[in-house]
């Protein structure tokens, strides 16, 4: 078995199947163009950015790069229409969305001959998908950051991979060749990450937010915001431990929460505010323990990948 042959590989022209997760506010061009560079697909995150400033970010990601690369549409996006055409006008060659059913933009991005991949938590939206026209989907477990569905990694990926036939990238708790590999016995063809690349050299995030996800352990991650019908994931900080404990105990209303929350992402990117920051962060946090080039980090895991499933 070859973990750098795929159907992935072959549908997005890429030299390894692994996608870097498109976070808002964190992922942008210098890190997008870096893991296309080093062979993965970079993508860059269309979250709630004005029209105009994910235009200039695909562009200057294409004066990073000569490979493919994505651009993820969070679908609660108050922007994600306008933010759906754009794509197709910037001749974006993969899309991939969050939060959400993109069934109503799929024909005009398929037209367009955009690859579309959208992240499901469930089976039932993967055929939903598969129906529609999407080219692959990936299967994202509640181990990852930020806006996560209930089941996990383990138990969606074989699911998805029986329930369609197109192909399935795992996401989820994945940060090294070892979930690399067990990934693709799951059945998967392609694995996205995001917590690993928040320790890129070339993540752009504050050096707070880099330090909290290398310095974090295994229990260091915490879930908010069920009540509201959007649970994150986060580094447990001050700020996340009492929006849980709020949460538990009625002493925040599900008004309240949302107030606090509103902005939180931003500050945690851009100001490594811990008092009122928002660090959404995978569960597999405790295993990235060092910030270094993501070219470094993929070569490293497919090369252990490979060894694990040659044994
Ligand atoms: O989208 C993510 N992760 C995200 S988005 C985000 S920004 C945000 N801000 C405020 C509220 C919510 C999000 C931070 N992290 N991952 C992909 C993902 N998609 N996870 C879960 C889903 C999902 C959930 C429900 C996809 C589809 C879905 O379907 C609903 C439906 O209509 O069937």
């Amino acid at each position: 078995m070859t973990t750098t042959k795929t159907k992935i590989t072959d549908l997005l022209g890429i030299k390894y199947p692994i996608l870097q997760g498109g976070m808002a506010w964190i992922a942008e061009s210098t890190l997008a163009a870096a893991v296309s560079n080093a062979g993965g697909l970079g993508i860059i995150a269309g979250g709630s950015a004005p029209i105009d400033y994910l235009r200039d970010q695909i562009r200057r990601c294409k004066s990073l790069t000569d490979k493919p690369f994505g651009v993820n549409i969070m679908l609660m996006s108050p922007n994600a229409e306008d933010l759906a055409q754009l794509v197709i006008d910037e001749k974006v060659p993969v899309v991939t969305t969050g939060a959400g059913n993109p069934g109503k933009f799929m024909a005009k991005w398929k037209e367009a001959g955009i690859k579309v991949i959208p992240v499901v938590p469930s089976v039932a939206l993967a055929k939903r998908m598969e129906r529609a026209g999407a080219d692959a989907v990936v299967a994202e477990g509640t181990e990852s950051g930020g806006h996560i569905g209930e089941n996990t990694t383990m138990c969606l990926v074989p699911q998805v991979v029986d329930g369609v036939s197109i192909p399935v990238i795992a996401a989820g708790g994945i940060a090294d060749g070892r979930g690399i590999a067990a990934s693709f016995m799951l059945g998967a063809e392609g694995v996205q990450l995001g917590t690993r690349f928040l320790a890129a050299e070339e993540c752009q995030v504050h050096p707070t937010y880099k330090e909290l996800v290398v310095e974090a352990k295994d229990t260091d991650s915490v879930v908010t915001g069920r009540y509201t019908g959007h649970p994150c994931r986060n580094v447990k900080t001050k700020f996340s431990k009492k929006l849980a404990s709020g949460e538990k105990d009625g002493s925040l209303t599900p008004e309240q929460f949302e107030e606090l929350t509103l902005g939180s992402l931003r500050k945690a990117v851009q100001d490594g505010n811990l008092e009122e920051g928002s660090f959404l962060c995978g569960a597999i946090a405790g295993l990235v323990t060092k910030i270094e080039p993501a070219k470094d980090m993929i070569e490293e895991m497919f090369d252990e990948a490979e060894k694990l499933l040659s044994k």
